[in-house]
């Protein structure tokens, strides 16, 4: 961990690369986004996950950085794909912290101006904390947001304590549903159709919010995300995360 930090410290941020992890849509099978996950390209330990350097990064306050570097870094590679004829919705993680700072508004702005993706491009992915901790803040910062016209979608859905009910009065396009939730679905539905699951995809619905499935990885989750509704899946089965290069190629496989 010391380790870690210190390199952290001593700007390793050159060493950050982006992955993309494609999400499918459920009706046509066309890709319809990315998310974009941040790797370390450690010159010793090879490539980390987040798991291995995301708590201290937070803890020494290098996240917000971190993250700065990767809306520029994202929005200019979306732009790059819209140019070649590759139009795909960038998804960008924030965390609680960053979207508790006045800073996430100022960060967004200038990677949309320096990038001149199209807003709508754009997809915020918030995690229920963020919401939960100031509800009045929470919403002035992303009415803020909205009005840049970018997007916002609620990760890790059913992990935290929010109720959709909660949710609604926020204005969020999309819900992604937390793959603790598929798995739970698979579990007590045996075979049929996560009653669970289903309910959340029809009040989203209702309340016009759209819905991606997170962590497909088999064949019999991908029917029971489909039988329940969702618009979109994401996970092992349709796309691993890869660099940016192997998504071009991906994006014009022939099947
Ligand atoms: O990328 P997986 O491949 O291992 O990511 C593990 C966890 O790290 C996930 O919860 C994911 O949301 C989170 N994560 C990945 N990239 C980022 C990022 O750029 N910012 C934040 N805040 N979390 C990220
Ligand atoms: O927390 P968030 O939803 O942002 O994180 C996405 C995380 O899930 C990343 O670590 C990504 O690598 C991982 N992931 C993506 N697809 C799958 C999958 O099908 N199964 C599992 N177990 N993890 C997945
Ligand atoms: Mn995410
Ligand atoms: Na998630």
């Amino acid at each position: 961990r010391m380790d870690v930090a210190t390199r952290l410290r001593d700007g390793a941020l050159d060493q950050f690369v982006v992955h993309y992890q494609p999400v499918v849509r459920l009706d046509t099978g066309e890709v319809e986004g990315v998310e974009a996950l941040l790797r370390w390209q450690h010159p010793e330990r090879g490539l980390l996950a987040p798991d291995a350097f995301l708590s201290v990064a937070e803890e020494t306050g290098q996240l917000i950085p971190i993250t700065r570097w990767l809306l520029r870094e994202t929005t200019r590679q979306a732009a790059e794909w819209a140019r070649q004829g590759l139009r795909l919705r960038m998804a960008v993680n924030i965390s609680a912290r960053h979207f508790s700072t006045e800073t996430l508004v100022r960060d967004v702005r200038t990677a949309l101006h320096e990038s001149g993706l199209a807003p709508e491009q754009l997809m915020l992915e918030l995690t229920e904390t963020c919401v939960a901790e100031d509800p009045t803040r929470a919403e002035d910062q992303l009415a803020i947001l909205r009005g840049f016209g970018v997007r916002v979608a609620i990760d890790d859905f059913g992990t935290g304590w929010s109720s959709l009910a909660q949710l609604m009065a926020l204005p969020i396009g999309t819900l992604k549903i937390d793959r603790s939730l598929i798995t739970a679905a698979e579990r007590l539905a045996a075979g049929g159709t996560g009653a669970v699951l289903g309910a959340i995809v029809e009040l989203a619905h209702t309340l016009g919010i759209r819905s991606v499935a997170e962590g497909v990885e088999t064949a019999e989750h991908l029917r029971m995300v489909r039988e329940a509704g969702c618009d979109s899946a994401q996970g092992y089965l349709l796309a691993h995360p890869m660099a940016a290069g192997d998504v071009e190629r991906w994006a014009h496989r022939v099947e």
